[in-house]
């Protein structure tokens, strides 16, 4: 499962900043979020909230419900009849599209107080949830190259799209945290490559100017479409689980995958990488 990059993206350990509790978020957190493009709470969800969403997903990893078919696999670790369900469990890469399957993750991504918070950085806009996902990465689990999420959604330039990261785990900088650059929505849309996933170009990464963000289970991280985002490998042997919500103004108009790479498609606008 590992990956050697060419140099090593990842390399500034410096931590951002964080928000203690939803409560603490005032206008002056808001402002941050638009200035600096993310902003880190350490406790949004009990420990008991998280504790019922791992056990919810993996109900779902294992099978019980036999309609859900969003789980996919590390690349090249598929599943095998021979694995223990805990094996198999610790070589899903990600879930998709869970919440209509499972009320515990239903409620989360519509839990009042956060999409309280959601609604502000909008600017009073009702936030509709439109992509829910579940990253999980275990033991190696692979890098997640530096890109904008707005480069993968059919949306105006300039929807305040935010996606939500809910640790599930203890996210750490061995085990494969996220990494931000801070101010990075004020960049615009970024030309985005094949490469070892549709990402921003190697070249392009921040060179020590990103901060990485640890979280305990129950924090999350709360970051601007626009904002430049990876993870690394985890390098660990702890799991790095995480849940992933995004939202975006119910009110917005969608455009087509056509406008979009017109923006964000570097093969497209002939670019270089
Ligand atoms: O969970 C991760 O490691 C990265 C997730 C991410 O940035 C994404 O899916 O947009």
């Amino acid at each position: 499962m590992t990956t050697a990059l060419p140099v090593d993206l990842y390399s500034n350990d410096q931590e951002a900043p964080t928000v203690p509790t939803l409560a603490a978020v005032g206008d002056a957190e808001v402002s941050w979020f638009h200035e600096q493009g993310y902003l880190a709470i350490r406790k949004v969800f009990d420990t008991h909230v998280i504790r019922e969403s791992l056990a919810a997903v993996n109900r779902l990893i294992d099978g019980e419900n036999a309609e859900f078919r969003g789980v996919s696999f590390e690349p090249g670790t598929g599943p095998s009849d021979d694995l223990s369900p805990a094996q198999r469990r610790l070589r899903v890469r990600k879930l998709m599209n869970f919440v209509d399957y499972d009320e515990c993750l239903q409620a989360l991504s519509a839990d009042v107080a956060l999409l309280d918070i959601i609604s502000r950085l909008m600017h009073g806009e009702r936030p509709e949830l439109f992509q829910d996902m579940a990253l999980l990465k275990g033991p190696g689990g692979r890098e997640k190259p530096w890109h904008q999420d707005m480069a993968y959604f059919n949306v105006p330039i300039d929807t305040t799209v935010v996606g939500v990261w809910i640790a599930l785990d203890e996210a750490t900088t061995a085990n494969g945290a996220l990494h931000v650059l801070p101010r990075s929505n004020h960049h615009g849309p970024r030309e985005h490559f094949k490469r070892r996933d549709w990402q921003i170009c190697d070249s392009e990464a921040p060179n020590g100017n990103d901060v990485v963000v640890p979280l305990p289970p129950g924090g999350a991280l709360l970051w601007h479409g626009l904002t430049h985002h990876g993870s690394p490998q985890n390098d660990s042997t702890a799991q790095r689980r995480a849940l992933q919500f995004h939202y975006r103004p119910d009110s917005v108009q969608l455009t087509t995958t056509e406008q979009r790479m017109q923006h964000y498609g570097g093969e497209v606008r002939g670019a270089e990488c």
